[in-house]
C-alpha cells in the first residue's frame, strides 16, 4: 500500500522546498538542490507518518525495543525510502515532466556511512525491519560528522580521507532541540546518606550537551516508521569569554572543542579495542544520553520506574554500548532511590547483549584508571557489581581462582564488558548457529556453566527488499513474474521459485539478467575508476573489510597459481574470470595495508600481460561502501566467503550474495554452515578444515612449512612474491606466510590452501555448463529466504524482547 497522495502535492512540495530553500525554481535548480529538495519532501512524509504511529503508540501502551549500537551504516535514504514508501514511480514522472532522471538525483546522495561493516549494517538492516514488521522500535546512536574513512589508493596503497558526508546527508537528520539531554564526565563524587537515601554529589565534573538528531526509517508498505536517533556532542558554554578578553583565542574554545570532539568521528578500527579516552567518552556519551531519554520517557508515560522492563527491552549491539548498564543502575539509584537489589532486577529484566565476534583482541576492556577518572560514579558501580558478582562466584566455586578469573568483571586491571553483559542482561545471543556454540562451549564457558538459560542464538539476517528489490531490480521482475510479489514482504515466498529449478526459460532468464547486470558493473567501474572489466568473463568477488582472518592473502594465493599457470602455458585452457575485491582496512593495520597493495601490484602486473588479461583479470574497488556494495553483489556470481573456520561470526554480504543467485565458495564458518544445509552441498562450494579441525591443528601446533615443503604450486607461488609484481616485491608476505617475520599467519592460509584449489577446479568444471550453474544459481535464491531480516528480527521480538506488533 503506498502512501497517499497526489503528483499534484508532489510537485507542489518540490517547488516549495527549491524556492524556500534555494530560490530557485525546477527549471535552475542544480541537481545537488533537486535532490536535497526532493529529499526535503520526503522527510516532510516520514514525520506525517511519525505523528501517526505516536499517537497509536499512545493509545496502544506497547512495549518498545532500543536498540544501542554505536554503529549504523545507513547507506542513502533518498532510494530506500521512495521504495518503502511505494512512492518511486509518482516521483520519477513528476520529475521526468521537467527532464529529470530520478536515478540522478539517487547518484547526488552521499552515504551514511556511520559504520564499519557488518555490525553496523546489520543494525541498519534491523531498523528497516523493525519498522516493516510494526514492531515498536528505536534505534540510538551517535551523530559522528565524519563517517568511516573515504579510501583513496595512491600507488596501490591504502589513504585515508575524510569523510564529510553531512552537506548532503544532513537533509535526513530532524534536529530535536527540544529533548536535549546532559551527560557528566570526570570530577570526583561523594556519597552521603541524607534521611537514610543515598546522595550522590558531582564536584569539579564537566558537563556536556546531547542534542538528537532523528533519521526516520520508513517501514515497506507499512505506516510504522522506526526513528534512529543520534547524539551530537554540544559544549554548554560555548566560549570563554574570560580567556578571550585576555587574547587567549585558543583557550577561549578549548572547552567547547573538548565537548565537540566527542561525535567528531567514528573509530575506524574494528580489529582491536585500543583502550582510547576519547572512544570511552563516546560510548558512554551515547548510553548516557540514550539511557535518559528511555527513563525520562517511560516516567512521562507511565509514571512508576518499576515498570521500566514491561514497557521497555533495552538491547546492546554487541559490547560497545555495556555501559548502559551501570548507567541505568545509577539512574535507578541515584535519581529514582531504588535499593541495589531492585535496580539491579530491572536492568536485568531489561538488557540483552547480542556478541558479534570471538576474536580475543576485539572483546572490549576498559581500564580501571581510565574509567575512575573519566566516569568515577559508573567506576563505583562496576566495582560494586563486581564485588557482589565475585562472592557469588566464591561461594559456588570455593578456593577456585580458575573460575574466579575467567567469570570476573576486572582483570589485569580492566574492566571486561563482555562478562559484564553476559552477568547484567537476560539473554546472550550469538548471530549463527555455529558461533552461538563457540560462545557456550569456547569463549564464554564459564558463564554458559552457570547461566545457561541466558544463552541462544538469532542468525542474522539482511533486508532482502534493499539488497534486492531495490538492488537488482531484474532479478526481482523475474521473482514477480514467477512467483508473484508476496516474497517482497514474506522472503519465505522465495522456496516457491524452486519449482523452476527445471524451467529452461525460466535458467536462461537468469543466466540473461545476470550477464545485464555485469554489462552494468563493468560501466560503472569504467566511469568510477577508468578500469576495464570484461563482462563475459567470471565475476568473482570478495568484499568486506580487509582482516587477515578473513583470508584475502588465500584468495590471493590462489590467483598467483593461476597467474603462474598461465606465464607458463599461455594456451592453458581456462574459463576466463575477474576477480573483484573491496575491502577498507584499519588505518593503523599495517599489515592489512600490504594485502591491498599486493592485490593492487597483481593488478597491475596482469594489465600488463594483456593476452592474460583476457582470462585472469583482477580489479581493486576503491572505497568500498554500501553504494558500491549495491552494484556489485548483483552482478557477481562467485562469492568468496573464505574465513579461517570458527572466527566469522556470521557474515552477512554472504547472504546478500546468495539471494542474488551468486554461489558461495566458502568454508564451514559462521552462517555458511546454515547456508550449505540450506541450499545441500550440491550447490555450494565447501573447502577447507572445521573449526574443530582448526582448533586441533593450532593445538598440535601448525607449522607453515610443512605445507610449503609438501607443495611444488606453493613453492613457486612464493617465489612469485619475493620476485614481486609489477617491479614490487613482498617479503613481508613471504615472512608473514612462512613463520619467518614478527607477524605471523595464525590464519593458516597453508593448511586450507591445497583443497582450495581442489574445489576451485570442481566449480570451474560445474560453470562451464552454464544452465546446469543457472540451476543452482536458482536453488540459492530460493533457498535464501531464511536469511531474511525479518525473521532474525521476529525471533529477537518473540524470544528475547518480547514485543507485540503496533495494530
Ligand atoms: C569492534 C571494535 C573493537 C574495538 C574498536 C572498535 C570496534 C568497532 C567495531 C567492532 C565490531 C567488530 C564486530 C563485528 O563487526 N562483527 C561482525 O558482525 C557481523 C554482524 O553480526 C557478522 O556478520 C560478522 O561476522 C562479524 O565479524
Amino acid at each position: 500500500m503506498a502512501y497517499a497522495i497526489s503528483s499534484k502535492e508532489i510537485k507542489r512540495n518540490i517547488e516549495e522546498k527549491l524556492n524556500r530553500y534555494f530560490g530557485v525554481s525546477f527549471k535552475d535548480a542544480s541537481k545537488d538542490q533537486l535532490y536535497k529538495a526532493v529529499s526535503m519532501t520526503v522527510v516532510d512524509i516520514l514525520l506525517e507518518e511519525k505523528r501517526q504511529f505516536n499517537i497509536k503508540m499512545k493509545e496502544q501502551k506497547l512495549k518498545r525495543v532500543y536498540y544501542l549500537c554505536m554503529e549504523f551504516l545507513v547507506g542513502r535514504s533518498l532510494k530506500n525510502n521512495l521504495y518503502n514508501l511505494g512512492l518511486v514511480e509518482d516521483y520519477r514522472k513528476v520529475l521526468a515532466n521537467y527532464d529529470i532522471n530520478l536515478e540522478d538525483l539517487y547518484e547526488m546522495e552521499p552515504d551514511a556511512g556511520l559504520g564499519n561493516g557488518g555490525l553496523g549494517r546489520l543494525a541498519a538492516c534491523f531498523m528497516d525491519s523493525l519498522a516493516t514488521l510494526n514492531y515498536p522500535a528505536m534505534g540510538f546512536s551517535l551523530r559522528y560528522d565524519y563517517g568511516l574513512f573515504k579510501q583513496k589508493i595512491v600507488d596501490g596503497w591504502q589513504t585515508e580521507m575524510p569523510d564529510i558526508w553531512l552537506p548532503g546527508g544532513e537533509v535526513w537528520l530532524v534536529p530535536r532541540s527540544d529533548r536535549v539531554l546532559k551527560v557528566r564526565f570526570g570530577g570526583w563524587v561523594t556519597e552521603n546518606f541524607e534521611d537514610g537515601k543515598l546522595k550522590v554529589e558531582y564536584h569539579d565534573d564537566t558537563v556536556v550537551e546531547a542534542m538528537p538528531y532523528d533519521f526516520l526509517i520508513s517501514g515497506a508498505d507499512s505506516s510504522t516508521v522506526t526513528t534512529l536517533r543520534l547524539w551530537q556532542s554540544r559544549s554548554i558554554s560555548t566560549f570563554d569569554m574570560k580567556s578571550f578578553s585576555q587574547g587567549d583565542y585558543a583557550k577561549a574554545m578549548a572547552k567547547a572543542s573538548e565537548a565537540e570532539v566527542i561525535t567528531k568521528v567514528l573509530y575506524p578500527s574494528d580489529d582491536h579495542s585500543q583502550g582510547k579516552t576519547l572512544r570511552l567518552k563516546q560510548q558512554y556519551f551515547l548510553v548516557s544520553a540514550s539511557i535518559q531519554n528511555i527513563v525520562n520517557d517511560h516516567i512521562k508515560r507511565y509514571g512508576d520506574i518499576r515498570t521500566l522492563p514491561d514497557k521497555a527491552a533495552i538491547h546492546i549491539n554487541d559490547t560497545h554500548p555495556a555501559l548502559c548498564i551501570p548507567e541505568l543502575m545509577r539512574i535507578l539509584m541515584d535519581d529514582h532511590g531504588l535499593g541495589w537489589d531492585e535496580a539491579w532486577e530491572i536492568v536485568n529484566k531489561t538488557v540483552a547483549y547480542t556478541n558479534h565476534t570471538v576474536m580475543a583482541e576485539a572483546l572490549e576492556t576498559w581500564h580501571l584508571d581510565l574509567v575512575l577518572r573519566t566516569l568515577p560514579r559508573i567506576y563505583q558501580i562496576l566495582q560494586e557489581i563486581n564485588k557482589r558478582f565475585m562472592e557469588q562466584v566464591w561461594k559456588k566455586y570455593p578456593n577456585n581462582w580458575d573460575k574466579a578469573a575467567s567469570l570476573s568483571l576486572i582483570m589485569d586491571n580492566h574492566f571486561r564488558m563482555a562478562n559484564l553483559s553476559i552477568l547484567a542482561g537476560h539473554s546472550v545471543n550469538g548471530v549463527s548457529n555455529l558461533h552461538s556454540e563457540i560462545i557456550k562451549k569456547d569463549t564464554f564457558k564459564d558463564f554458559y556453566e552457570i547461566m545457561p538459560e541466558k544463552f541462544t542464538n538469532v542468525t542474522n539476517g539482511i533486508t532482502h527488499r534493499r539488497w534486492v528489490y531495490q538492488s537488482n531490480p531484474r532479478l526481482a521482475a523475474l521473482l514477480d513474474e514467477t512467483i508473484g510479489h508476496d516474497w517482497y514482504k514474506d522472503a519465505s515466498c522465495l522456496k516457491q521459485f524452486r519449482k523452476y529449478e527445471n524451467d529452461n526459460q525460466v535458467l536462461e532468464r537468469l543466466l540473461s539478467l545476470k550477464e545485464e547486470n555485469k554489462v552494468d558493473l563493468s560501466n560503472w567501474l569504467k566511469k568510477k575508476q577508468n578500469v576495464d572489466i570484461d563482462p563475459k568473463t567470471r565475476f568473482d568477488t570478495q568484499v568486506k573489510r580487509l582482516h587477515a582472518y578473513k583470508r584475502q592473502l588465500l584468495n590471493v594465493l590462489k590467483i598467483i597459481e593461476l597467474y603462474n599457470i598461465l606465464v607458463e602455458n599461455p594456451n592453458y585452457d581456462m574459463t576466463p574470470q575477474t576477480y573483484i575485491f573491496g575491502a577498507k582496512a584499519a588505518p593503523g593495520y599495517y599489515h592489512a595495508k600490504e594485502v591491498i597493495e599486493l592485490i593492487n601490484y597483481i593488478s597491475k602486473d596482469i594489465s600488463m600481460h594483456p593476452e592474460i588479461k583476457k582470462k585472469l583479470n583482477v580489479v581493486f574497488i576503491e572505497d568500498y561502501c554500501v553504494t558500491s556494495a549495491e552494484k556489485l553483489i548483483p552482478a557477481s556470481e562467485i562469492s568468496e566467503q573464505i574465513s579461517l573456520a570458527g572466527k566469522e561470526a556470521s557474515g552477512t554480504s554472504n547472504m546478500k550474495f546468495m539471494i542474488n543467485g551468486a554461489l558461495t565458495f566458502g568454508t564451514l564458518d559462521g552462517a555458511n554452515v546454515e547456508i550449505c544445509d540450506a541450499v545441500g552441498r550440491d550447490n555450494i562450494y565447501i573447502f577447507g578444515m572445521t573449526a574443530k579441525e582448526v582448533n586441533n591443528l593450532w593445538r598440535s601446533g601448525y607449522n607453515s612449512l610443512q605445507f610449503y615443503n609438501q607443495s611444488s604450486s606453493l613453492m613457486k607461488i612464493i617465489d612469485r612474491l619475493k620476485k614481486g609484481f609489477a617491479g614490487k616485491n613482498f617479503d613481508n608476505i613471504v615472512n608473514y606466510l612462512l613463520y619467518l617475520g614478527p607477524v605471523a599467519d595464525q590464519y593458516m592460509c597453508f593448511a586450507d590452501f591445497e583443497n582450495y584449489i581442489h574445489v576451485y577446479h570442481m566449480m570451474d568444471n560445474d560453470y562451464r555448463n552454464p544452465k546446469e550453474f543457472a540451476r543452482k544459481s536458482l536453488i540459492n535464491i530460493s533457498e535464501a529466504g531464511i536469511f531474511a531480516g525479518d525473521r532474525s528480527i521476529e525471533e529477537y521480538a518473540k524470544n528475547i524482547w518480547h514485543l507485540e506488533k503496533i495494530k
